[in-house]
């Protein structure tokens, strides 16, 4: 039977040494919880590093001892864990995605240390792969897993999931291995990311560095299809409500507090890195106490810093430097009576940290950049009597989903010592209305929706891939096809014009149609209805093709004219505001690529560029498209990439739509649609199933069918005419 494969760094299980003998400890973390209705199912595995280094005897009982636990480790040498994990993993990746490029160093060691490490786990995965699993790779330590995969075995299904942040193409075009990382991760069929901002980062990356152009969310990579998309994830809502409200929490709750004294106290709970803000966190409460002196001794601040990777570098001195502002702030506002920061550098258990979330009435979690963060859905669940306040870093992947939180800008010290005190007296109503939104919230998008959504979405994804295969048209086909088309009595066929009927010509205004397409056109319209359905302006359709008496679609759907009427507008198009903006932009590039001219439609705007030198058009066009997808968001635009041209019009309709739209009220027997590029995919996705559809020219597609060329679409449109 099919399994499923999770692949991450650590296994959600630790080996340690006590007394020279193996310990095993599980890890309680969200991604172990939340993967474990997956994992430990049926035959299904989680192949990752154990932790430790171990010898080769050792590596063999440690693989025996965990096959019961549906686990097969990867074993990881101390130089690996020094070069891959320490070093380019931690201190090139990490810094990078979190926007802490001063802390980014590039080693050609510790990148070859990296892809030698991915090539372990690739291994690992290729020795327990059988036909028909699936494979969830996860995070940023395994990027290059997911192609070394797709080229050993092209039609695996693949997920990558990133946990923290895409930072935007001008951080991510530093790393000097950028395109390698890219190729690495769409080797993978469906990508997630916590938010859509870190989505968009990535598929611009791809675009700007790799060459891959993308609609919406979709790439093309080598005629697969592959899907980036959004997907917060969430925590085990009740596991957390569950804990806090148990008696043990609330003994504990009382213990603390007993020993603690009646200050109001805020929660800092991160592990150790400088991307946690941690310093300027303690600078703002600092800075709070100076300004509003009456609150000293009134509040403390709970500052828990979990021990992490504190043999690197930065994070001793992120360390240092941590304890000498404590010891500053106490130094400064403490008395016999009054603590100001309570700080410990330890990890909790479970209780504790639920013990907690209780006796803070305010969250302070205000990291410089987060993919997600938990902790602070963690502090929500735990909110038993629905009051506390949480104060959240709006660069945290979470602050997305949490807007009823007090978001603030975590470089900003004046708004956080603001934050403090509207938090310390906010009303109980209100921090009830707020926090039961964000319970709601919570509690909705939990852990297990998350991995459902994941799976379910990647194997839809796969499902599209293979639908999308088309078959080649042969002569028994074609035989067939025209016996059908005879047979018909109200045929109807949709007919894109450039690259479909019409060779491409190096001068698109002298397009219209030759001594052989008149002919087969003017004898086709008297069998079928016909419908050409084109990007091209509605006037130049018409002055080319009125004369054979037949139905014309314009401007990628935007305009119909039925035979022998006038010119209607379909769909609801909003008003053409947007065109200023987007034609300024076109201006821009205009200016700067010499060959390249506008185009004005009625509803679009193109920007021609086949007269330009070659290369300087690629790239200006890659730039461009960049440029209007960023300024397009939420304008209801698409932008289009053609044949030598980029092209903006509203999504509100497309080919597909219009299509639909011409079909309605029509008794027919017999559909049947040609086209060559991207917008005619939208005509053969909305096409009923029954439809003939064929893609001219070769790569994946919606459609049933594909011809070689133009040529062939003519031959078989012969073949329908000869008696
Ligand atoms: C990545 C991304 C993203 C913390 N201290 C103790 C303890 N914890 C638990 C918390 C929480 C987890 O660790 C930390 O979760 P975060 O979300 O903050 O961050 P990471 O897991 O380090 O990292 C992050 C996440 O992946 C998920 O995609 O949110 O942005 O960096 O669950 O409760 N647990 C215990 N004792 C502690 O002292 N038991």
């Amino acid at each position: 039977m099919a399994k499923t494969i999770i692949v991450s760094n650590r296994l959600p299980i630790r080996i340690e040494k006590v007394d020279g003998k193996k310990v095993y400890k599980t890890s309680e973390g969200g991604l172990a919880t939340g993967l474990g209705s997956i994992y430990k199912e049926g035959n299904n595995i989680w192949i990752g590093w154990p932790g430790i280094s171990l010898t080769q005897e050792e590596e063999e009982e440690v693989e025996k001892e965990l096959i019961d636990r549906n686990m097969r480790p990867v074993f990881l040498t101390e130089h690996d864990v020094e070069e891959f994990y320490l070093g380019f993993s931690n201190q090139t990746l990490w810094p990078a995605f979190h926007y802490f490029i001063h802390h980014m160093r590039f080693k050609d060691e510790e990148w070859e240390a990296y892809y030698n490490a991915n090539r372990k786990f690739a291994d690992a995965i290729s020795k327990w792969l059988e036909p028909d699993d699936i494979i969830w790779v996860h995070d940023y330590q395994l990027m290059l897993v997911p192609n070394m995969l797709r080229k050993q075995f092209p039609n695996v299904t693949i997920g990558f999931f990133q946990h923290i942040p895409f930072p935007s193409y001008e951080v991510f075009r530093m790393i000097p291995w950028r395109k390698k990382l890219l190729n690495g991760v769409l080797g993978a069929d469906y990508i997630g990311f916590h938010t859509y901002d870190d989505m968009r980062h990535f598929l611009s990356s791809c675009h700007r560095l790799a060459g891959y152009s993308y609609e919406r969310n979709q790439i093309l990579v080598k005629n697969r299809l592959v899907e980036a998309d959004s997907l917060p994830m969430g925590i085990d809502y009740d596991k957390y409500l569950e804990s806090a409200t148990s008696q043990l929490a609330k003994a504990k709750e009382i213990s603390y507090r007993d020993s603690l004294g009646k200050q109001e106290l805020i929660l800092s709970m991160d592990r150790l890195d400088y991307s946690k803000g941690i310093p300027g966190r303690l600078k703002a409460f600092s800075r709070f106490l100076e300004k509003y002196p009456e609150y000293q001794g009134r509040v403390s601040l709970f500052l828990i810093v979990v021990p992490s990777r504190d043999q690197v570098a930065s994070y001793k001195a992120l360390k240092e430097k941590v304890e000498f502002l404590v010891g500053h702030v106490n130094g400064k506002y403490g008395t016999i009576n009054y603590v100001p920061v309570h700080f410990y550098y330890r990890s909790f258990p479970l209780d504790d940290l639920s013990a907690f979330y209780r006796m803070c009435k305010i969250a302070m979690i205000t990291p410089k950049r987060d993919g997600m963060n938990l902790v602070c859905k963690e502090f929500i669940a735990s909110r038993e009597n629905e009051d506390g306040v949480l104060i959240l870093s709006e660069m945290a992947g979470a602050s997305k989903e949490l807007s009823d939180a007090i978001l603030v800008n975590p470089n900003d010290e004046n708004e956080m010592v603001e934050a403090i005190k509207r938090a310390l007296e906010m009303p109980l109503a209100e921090q009830k209305r707020r926090m039961k939104i964000m319970q709601g919230t919570v509690k909705k998008y939990t852990i297990f929706q998350w991995v459902d959504l994941f799976m379910n979405n990647l194997k839809d994804l796969k499902e599209r891939q293979q639908s999308m295969a088309t078959k080649r048209l042969d002569d028994d086909l074609k035989a067939s096809i025209t016996k059908q088309f005879k047979k018909a009595k109200n045929p109807i066929i949709f007919l894109d014009y450039d690259g479909t009927l019409m060779p491409f010509h190096e001068n698109p205004d002298e397009c219209d149609p030759d001594a052989e397409l008149s002919q087969i056109l003017h004898q086709l319209a008297v069998k079928a209805k016909l419908v050409v359905i084109s990007g091209r302006k509605a006037a130049t359709l018409e002055e080319w093709l009125d004369e054979f008496n037949i139905d014309l679609i314009a401007e990628h759907g935007i305009k119909t004219k039925r035979a022998g009427a006038k010119w209607e507008v379909n769909g609801d198009l909003q008003d053409d505001g947007w065109k200023k903006e987007a034609r300024d932009i076109l201006e821009f590039y205009i200016q700067r690529t010499p060959g390249s001219f506008l185009e004005e439609k009625e509803h679009t705007l193109v920007w021609h560029y086949r007269k330009v030198e070659k290369g300087l058009g690629d790239l200006r066009s890659s730039e461009l498209s960049s440029h209007l997808k960023h300024f397009m968001t939420n304008k209801g635009l698409d932008v289009i990439e053609g044949d030598h041209v980029v092209e903006v019009k509203p999504s509100v309709i497309n080919k597909g739509k219009a299509a639909i739209e011409r079909l309605k009220g029509e008794k027919t027997d017999f559909i049947m649609a040609f086209g060559d590029d991207r917008t005619d995919e939208d005509t053969f996705e909305a096409l009923p199933k029954d439809a003939l559809t064929v893609k001219v020219g070769s790569g994946f597609s919606y459609a049933k069918f594909a011809v070689e060329n133009n040529e062939e679409v003519r031959a078989l449109l012969q073949d329908f005419v000869n008696e």
